[in-house]
């Protein structure tokens, strides 16, 4: 009997990933190289530091540590002011009205996301007191897919993993969901997201009485 739903953020409740990559964009940009929206689909789920590795690889330039930590402080500087105009409209359809319907039904909710700036963005769009445990990049130490940040969700919500589901929109994600002996709900394509329970195009398609099914 499932007893908690644990959210990942970006591509789950919010498409931030536009923002991401827009942001990266820039970055990129100002070093000299391009970077597309097809560039930016490496980077969904993954964490900030190991995403500007994978953007210098791509533009096969070499930094030093003090200069990555320069680039990603500019990056997210530049993130942080977009998001910072972030509005409730921008919540993708179906996710805060099924958040919602987990809580009416006694289901335990939890944020588990690789985002330090989480708090941030689930201010903007109001839904910060929707979740009952919330797990972001800047508590825990390993990145997705080990699973750590929806372990230590389970345990903040007082729940067995065996009783969680996740929902998750990268591969990794689902990967971590699965290692950490949960159930994962896919959000996104069934091709790619081969190691979910189900995989569905959006929240607006999942009901709690599905929940029980996995
Ligand atoms: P930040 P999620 C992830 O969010 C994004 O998908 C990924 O593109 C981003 O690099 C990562 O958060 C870190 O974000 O730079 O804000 O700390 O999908 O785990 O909710
Ligand atoms: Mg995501």
């Amino acid at each position: 009997h499932i007893k908690a739903c644990l959210f990942d953020l970006d591509g789950v409740i919010v498409d931030t990933a536009i923002y991401h990559y827009q942001a990266w964009k820039r970055l990129a940009n100002e070093l000299g190289f391009d970077f597309t929206e097809h560039d930016n689909e490496q980077l969904k789920g993954v964490s900030r530091t190991r995403s500007l590795e994978i953007i210098l690889e791509l533009g096969g330039v070499t930094q030093t540590e003090a200069e990555k930590e320069e680039l990603a402080d500019r990056k997210n500087k530049w993130y942080v002011e977009m998001i910072g105009k972030m509005r409730p409209d921008e919540i993708l359809p179906g996710a805060k009205e099924f958040v919602q319907a987990c809580r009416n039904a006694g289901i335990k909710t939890a944020l588990g996301s690789a985002s330090k700036n989480s708090m941030m963005i689930l201010d903007k769009i109001g839904m910060t007191d929707l979740f009952d445990a919330i797990v972001d990049g800047n508590k825990v130490t390993k990145a997705k897919p080990d699973p750590e940040v929806f372990l230590k969700g389970a345990e903040e919500l007082g729940v067995q993993p065996v009783d969680c589901v996740v929902f998750e929109d990268a591969i990794a994600g689902v990967e971590a969901a699965k290692a950490g002996g949960m159930k994962a709900v896919g959000i996104g394509e069934p091709a790619v997201l081969k190691q979910a329970d189900i995989v569905l195009p959006g929240l607006s398609a999942m009901t709690v009485d599905k929940l029980n099914e996995l």
